[in-house]
């Protein structure tokens, strides 16, 4: 059995033969983002071995569209618009036309990652379901979230790989060394690495003990404030980027548990940049400034997924998936009434709006409406 990816070395690469992977079955399959995520095993190696492996079709590069080379120097780059176009007309009617085409090999690239062997909790991550919102109050995270995580997470070894420079090491577009205020920048596993358009970078932290933004607090500005600059500065420097058109963001929760942050443009819808999931790293270093302990006082909303043990921990604690009717504030209204009792003092309008709500039916439990999965 091959070592797993993430223990491995430069020298100890899984040898899989992504040509021999054998399904057994689809865990997601977006059709917006135009991937499919799999589930199967590579027979060669081992029957019992799980893998995972996702294929995503490129996003388009302008150059792919051009009928002419840039300049005469520039040797021709492949393009749509060749002798190699294979086209098939589905229908022309009018104005109209409709057709299936195949460009040159060139074109036809499908990104694709590989998790081997993948575990029950890569298997979790890639299957991607119902959701759920949880407000996770400071005390809610040292009982529940903050004991989880630290039983149960995703290996760093990848991200210590790549601290210590023993993987992906020619992929680096910058380090600064310091071991406080420093960190890594290189491109992120999910960007293809062929378009600025979709660019995706992270900047992964020299300092081992933060876990993710909870951990925060004013003491690291300057980690956070020479993140922000020096990764803005060497992305212009490398390519060309306008530091006023990146977005630069923390996930909460994120899936790997050592401080890192998302880069990508504005104008790129990139996966994860949902409101409920991305806090901006500007606004993190604001509230640090206004409130020192920010995120330790902070009730910081987050999503799971359905299957996810986090889950099964909250529902035991509260009420997730099935709705019970919080107490209303007309309800409350009414009780508070009913203890104290009117009083002569009360507006008159008032003391009815009262007597009205108090023969408000009683709420149902409700379960939660099923969705479609993503
Ligand atoms: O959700 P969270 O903030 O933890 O995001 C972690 C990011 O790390 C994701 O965007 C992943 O695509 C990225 N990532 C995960 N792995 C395992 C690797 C890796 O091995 N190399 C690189 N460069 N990025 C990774």
């Amino acid at each position: 059995m091959p070592e797993p990816a993430e223990k491995s070395t430069e020298s100890n690469l899984p040898t899989y033969d992504l040509s021999k992977f054998r399904l057994k079955r689809i865990l997601s399959n977006n059709s917006v983002r135009k991937s499919i995520s799999l589930l199967g095993t590579f027979p060669d190696l081992s029957e019992t071995d799980d893998a995972i492996v996702v294929f995503e079709k490129n996003a388009y590069r302008e150059s792919d569209v051009a009928t002419q080379p840039l300049s005469e120097e520039s040797p021709k780059k492949p393009s749509y618009f060749s002798a190699d176009l294979k086209v098939d007309t589905e229908f022309v009617n009018n104005i109209y036309g409709s057709y299936q085409v195949v460009p040159s090999r060139d074109l036809c690239g499908v990104k694709s990652t590989v998790i081997y062997p993948a575990t029950d909790k890569h298997i979790e991550k890639y299957s991607i379901c119902q959701k759920y919102l949880i407000r996770e109050t400071p005390e809610l995270y040292e009982k529940i979230t903050l004991p989880y995580l630290s039983s149960s997470q995703f290996s760093l070894e990848w991200v210590y790989n790549i601290l210590e420079h023993k993987q992906e090491t020619e992929r680096i577009v910058f380090e600064d060394k310091d071991p406080e205020t420093g960190f890594i920048l290189l491109p992120d596993l999910k960007w293809d690495g062929r378009n600025v358009e979709n660019l995706y970078l992270l900047g992964i932290v020299h300092k081992h003990d933060l876990k993710s933004l909870r951990d925060l607090n004013a003491s690291h500005l300057d980690l956070l404030r020479n993140l922000r600059q020096s990764a803005k500065d060497a992305i212009f420097k490398r390519y060309g980027l306008n530091p006023n058109q990146l977005r630069m963001y923390f996930h909460y929760q994120p899936s790997f548990y050592h401080l890192h942050v998302h880069i990508n443009p504005v104008r790129n819808d990139a996966p994860g940049i949902w409101c409920e999931k991305s806090h901006m790293l500007d606004t993190v270093i604001n509230n640090l400034e206004l409130l020192p302990d920010y995120y330790q006082r902070a009730t910081l909303p987050f999503v799971l997924y359905e299957g996810n043990k986090l889950l099964e921990l909250y529902e035991k604690e509260q009420p997730v998936r099935v709705v019970v009717p919080a107490e209303s504030e007309s309800e409350k209204a009414t009780v508070a009434a009913s203890e104290e009792g009117f009083s002569d003092d009360e507006p008159e309008e008032r003391q009815c709006k009262r007597i009205k709500l108090a023969a408000t039916p009683e709420p149902k439990e409700v379960e939660a409406p099923a969705q479609a999965c993503a």
